[in-house]
């Protein structure tokens, strides 16, 4: 098989990419990456050689269209993919989120290519602590600029496959964690932090729900979707692994050996979703996946020993990242807990 991967040097698309090579060796990779900001050719470095590179925008419909005349199947990570960032400056999104999957659909359509679209659970907005997760069948409800054209490419996808016969599926997964994941993004973000010396940093009281996936589960979920999903079908990918964010806060500390409570709470994000969860039923009964990191605290001290190891990775990013806080206003808060 000949797949063109978007994306590919970003955190998932990148740990799919090296995934790929090892356990499918059969299969001939092209990545397509803009590498804006987030996306790092170093973390393609393990399989340099293996797989080939193209540095180019997905809204690109000359250059898309002739990469995807080549290939056997498209799966779809790129995106601009943090929620803080499209507070700050929503077009980016709008561009890449919502034109670029249009691009992309155009040469499927054309070249009658299969397309796997990875998206989000957040298109279905928040829940309340008692509310049943999130299924295939729960309606489209974002709250930011970023879920919002998440919510908008998904709808091109299915509006494709119905209007054109594309064959397309599409995954919408929940938080993903592990290696190679940028430094803006929380858990990340508080483990570079505590590597040099600084608190960690949680919005608000920190009560927000999470559901937590290693990017290994998620990415082993897209092939089996790939190799035996069903055309026009949407699967929810999800590993139960809901926690509020000050618990993840405090087991990053703990796996430092240091005081639960050292951190401060600072400017809580604006429609901060409440919670996500996920119901992964037909996944798992209908493709049989199920994922392998079931324990939340070992995955997150192989992702900490991850960054300590790899801090020539991270470093160059970390001071643009937490200017971009400072220059967002967060301030430190004395919630009400
Ligand atoms: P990321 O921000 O780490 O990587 C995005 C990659 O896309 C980068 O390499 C970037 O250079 C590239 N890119 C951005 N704009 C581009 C463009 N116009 N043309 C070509 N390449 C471009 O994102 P991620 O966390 O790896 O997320 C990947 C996908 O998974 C996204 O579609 C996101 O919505 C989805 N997703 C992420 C999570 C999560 O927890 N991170 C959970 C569910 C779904
Ligand atoms: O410093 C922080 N402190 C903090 O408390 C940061 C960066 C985040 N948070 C909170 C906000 C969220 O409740 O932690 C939670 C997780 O934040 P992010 O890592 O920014 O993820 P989230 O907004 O939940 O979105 C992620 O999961 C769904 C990905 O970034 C999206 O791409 C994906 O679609």
């Amino acid at each position: 098989m000949r797949l063109l991967v978007t994306g590919g040097a970003g955190f998932i698309g990148a740990n799919f990419v090296q995934q790929t090579v090892l356990e499918h060796p059969d299969v001939t990779v092209t990545v397509l990456d803009a590498l804006t900001y987030a996306g790092n050719r170093a973390s393609l470095d393990p399989v340099a050689g293996r797989v080939n590179f193209v540095h180019g925008d997905i809204a690109d419909l000359d250059l898309v269209d002739e990469l995807v005349s080549g290939v056997d199947a498209v799966v779809h990570f790129a995106a601009e993919s943090h929620n803080d960032n499209s507070l700050a400056d929503p077009w980016p999104f709008v561009q890449t989120n919502i034109v670029g999957t249009f691009s992309l659909l155009q040469a499927v359509r054309r070249h009658e290519v299969r397309f796997h679209h990875v998206s989000t659970d957040e298109v279905y907005g928040d829940l309340e602590p008692d509310d049943a997760a999130f299924d295939e069948t729960t309606a489209y409800n974002p709250s930011s600029p970023y879920s919002a054209t998440k919510a908008s490419s998904d709808l091109l996808v299915r509006a494709w496959t119905r209007s054109f016969g594309v064959r397309a599926t599409i995954s919408n997964c929940s938080n993903n964690y592990g290696p190679y994941q940028h430094v803006e993004k929380f858990i990340p973000r508080q483990i570079t932090n505590l590597i040099g010396g600084v608190r960690p940093r949680l919005y608000g009281a920190g009560h927000q729900v999470r559901d937590w996936i290693h990017v290994d589960d998620h990415n082993r979920a897209v092939w089996a979707i790939l190799e035996r999903g069903r055309i026009g079908q949407t699967y929810l990918i999800g590993a139960d692994g809901e926690l509020d964010n000050k618990s993840v806060v405090r087991m990053i500390l703990e796996a430092f050996d240091l005081d639960p409570d050292g951190f401060d709470h600072v400017t809580d994000r604006a429609g901060h979703d409440q919670r996500y969860a996920i119901d992964a039923t037909l996944l798992r009964t209908e493709l049989g996946w199920t994922p392998r990191y079931r324990d939340f605290r070992t995955g997150l001290a192989a992702t900490i020993q991850w960054y300590r190891d790899n801090e020539p990775w991270w470093r160059p990013y970390k001071a643009s990242a937490e200017r971009a806080y400072a220059a967002a206003g967060e301030t430190e808060i004395n919630p009400v807990l």
